[in-house]
């Protein structure tokens, strides 16, 4: 880290779980009863409007109301030490924004954003929650629907190509709170591993990515950062 140029940080749903935010995949996911790539996708929307919606409000409700937390902060302070810095996050909660980080790439939307899926005029949260449960288009009374990407929807261009850059001439790519699976966000630090980077994993558990990684820091995210930025200054 002492003689890196580029540094980017890769985060999942396990950098938030610290302010409060309940992770996908952990035994105390978001909803027991469905798997997110049941309710996260396009189909299930037009299928079910009404649940889709309940779990996306029930979502925002959680995210109005947390702060970022010191994994967050420390990244913030990584990226003052680094002429290169990316955070490429999964992440729709906005947190590393509100931390302050500077250059994010968000490859998943954001759940604070709205839109009709007809003429893709957008409506922020206030407006949705005054709305009816599946709130429509006042132009042209399309279904709104909340600006994340959804399982089968390409991720937004610009986001993606920069990440790929970003990762593919990294000197050092940390992995952080993300299970490694979803794609192509998963493949980031194989391609940053391909390009000659150091590859860290933290996480407090062991993902497909460990075995590949250089450095498995296992731990909390909000612990085991700041204790790096630490050992940094
Ligand atoms: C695309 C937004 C197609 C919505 C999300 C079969 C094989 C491989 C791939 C596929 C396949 N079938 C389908 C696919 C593609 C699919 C995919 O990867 N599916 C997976 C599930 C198999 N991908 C897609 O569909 C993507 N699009 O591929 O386009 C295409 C291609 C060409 C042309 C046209 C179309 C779109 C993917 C985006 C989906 N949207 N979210 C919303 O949020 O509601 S994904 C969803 O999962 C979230 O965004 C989340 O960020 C993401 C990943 O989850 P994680 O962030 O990793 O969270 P998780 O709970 O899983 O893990 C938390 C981790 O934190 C754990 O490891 C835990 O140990 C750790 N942790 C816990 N506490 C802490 C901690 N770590 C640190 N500190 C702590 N305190
Ligand atoms: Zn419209």
């Amino acid at each position: 880290m002492k003689s890196a140029k580029s540094v980017v940080v890769l985060t999942g749903a396990g950098i938030s779980a610290e302010s409060g935010v309940p992770t996908f995949r952990g035994n105390e996911g978001l909803w027991k009863k469905f798997k997110p790539e049941e309710l996260a996708n396009f189909d299930a929307f037009i299928k079910n409007p009404e649940l889709v919606w309940e779990w996306y409000k029930y979502r925002k409700q959680i995210i109005a109301g947390i702060q970022p937390n010191p994994g967050h902060y420390a990244i913030v302070e990584l990226e003052k030490m680094y002429e290169k810095f990316a955070v490429v996050t999964q992440n729709v909660d906005n947190l590393h924004r509100r931390a302050g980080s500077k250059n994010v790439y968000e490859l998943h939307g954001n759940i604070q954003r709205n839109y009709c899926i007809e003429c893709g005029k957008e409506y922020p949260d206030e407006i949705i929650f005054s709305k009816a449960e599946v709130p429509r288009c006042d132009a042209c009374a399309g279904l709104i629907r909340p600006g994340v990407v959804w399982f089968g929807e390409m991720l937004p261009a610009d986001q993606w190509n920069a990440s790929e850059e970003a990762a593919s001439s990294a000197d050092v790519f940390f992995s952080v709170g993300t299970s490694a699976v979803v794609y192509p966000a998963a493949s980031l630090p194989y391609i940053a591993k391909r390009n000659g980077a150091l590859v860290v994993e933290v996480n407090p558990e062991t993902t497909p990515l460990t075995d590949i990684a250089d450095e498995f820091l296992m731990g909390k995210s909000g612990e085991i950062l700041p204790e790096l930025v630490n050992a940094l200054k």
